[in-house]
This record gives structure tokens, C-alpha cells and sequence, in this order.
């Protein structure tokens, strides 16, 4: 079968894209967006707690044992429960998440309202909603992790939605990881509920 020169065409430039055309490539943004880690993850949410809808807060974790990983310009944003989105935090130029075990390899930001006893690393309007969801985008505007809670939360969610929390959360639920580390993009089985356990830089 003949193909036409446009879709040979096409083809080298997919393949070159992604890497396997073989021929050296000069520097591309895209092939630099193929370096960003995938090991970062959202690994625990609380949209609202006993301090009242700013009472919130987001936790980043490095999930791999060896690599750490600059975060330097990337955004945690938000979504509506309709999907629209808004940059809640960009973290800082010099911000890295060490490898799993070691400190520094939580990130937390966390509302103006926030309960917990662990200190944020950064302390901000985050403005998460119960019904909407939360995600991480790199410095390239990759799409890195998400969570929605629900199935209308545009990009943040990926599968089925997570359970929502209490309209109330008295007693400070968030959505945590039900494996701290792992992510198979299902929101609702990846994410349970518990009492709140944030961790810091500060933190193992
Ligand atoms: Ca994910
Ligand atoms: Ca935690």
C-alpha cells in the first residue's frame, strides 16, 4: 500500500516526537516535556475541615527511591465541578522533591484557615472545592496527577471520581492515597478517606 508524502510526513514527525525516529534531535520543547518526572503524585486533599472552607489543604509526594524531582514552576490548580480551572500555587524557582525516605520529599500547601499540627511549606488561598477537584501541571503545562470529585471536574479527574468528603468536615477527613505512592488513575480506588496525616518538607 502507497502511502501519500503528507502522512509520511506526519509519521516522521510523530516519531521524532516521541523519540524513536532514531536521528538525533536538536533541543525541542517537546522532547524536554518528556523529562519531567511522572513520579510525583498528589498523595493527600483536604477541600475543606474543622477551621471552615479555607481549612484546606494539598500534599505532594516523590515517589520514586532515587530520583528527585524539580518542581520548580509548576502549579497546583483547581477545577470547578464544571472543569473550570484556576492556578491556585506555582512553587517557587529552586523547589525539589527528594527521593521517598528522605526529608523534603512532601510538598505542603495549605489554605489561610489550615488546622493541622504539621506547618505548610507555603500557606495560600487554594480555594479547593468540595465538589470539584485538584491537579498538578508541570512548567510545560503537562499534565502530571489529579483528583476529582467529580465525573464533571475536567482534567482533575481521572476515572471514577473520589468519594466526596463531609459537607462539614468537623472531624478533618482528607482523601488520602490508599497506597501512599502509588497511582493508577482512578481516583476512586485510589483514594480513601482518613484523619488528616499532612507532611512537610520537614517530613520523612
Ligand atoms: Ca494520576
Ligand atoms: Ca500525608
Amino acid at each position: 500500500m502507497r502511502r501519500s508524502l503528507a502522512t509520511i510526513g506526519a509519521l516522521g514527525l510523530i516519531a521524532s516526537v516521541f523519540g524513536f525516529g532514531g536521528s538525533a534531535a536538536a533541543a525541542d520543547p517537546a522532547k524536554d516535556e518528556l523529562k519531567v518526572s511522572p513520579n510525583v503524585v498528589i498523595s493527600e486533599v483536604k477541600p475543606q475541615g474543622s477551621d471552615g472552607a479555607e481549612d484546606e489543604f494539598i500534599e505532594l509526594s516523590n515517589s520514586s527511591l532515587e530520583e528527585s524531582v524539580d518542581i520548580s514552576g509548576w502549579r497546583l490548580v483547581t477545577c470547578s465541578s464544571t472543569g473550570a480551572e484556576v492556578t491556585a500555587f506555582t512553587f517557587p524557582a529552586g523547589t525539589f522533591l527528594e527521593p521517598q525516605g528522605e526529608n523534603e520529599s512532601h510538598y505542603l500547601v495549605a489554605g489561610p484557615d489550615y488546622s493541622g499540627a504539621v506547618s505548610p511549606d507555603d500557606q495560600v488561598e487554594l480555594g479547593i472545592e468540595r465538589t470539584g477537584g485538584v491537579m498538578l501541571r508541570s512548567q510545560y503545562n503537562a499534565r502530571i496527577d489529579g483528583l476529582g470529585y467529580s465525573s464533571t471536574a475536567g482534567a482533575c479527574v481521572e476515572g471514577p471520581a473520589a468519594a466526596r468528603l463531609p459537607q462539614t468536615n468537623t472531624t478533618d477527613l482528607s482523601s488520602q492515597r490508599n497506597q501512599e505512592y502509588k497511582d493508577t488513575d482512578q481516583n476512586k480506588t485510589d483514594f480513601g478517606q482518613i484523619l488528616q496525616s499532612p507532611q512537610n518538607q520537614e517530613s520523612v
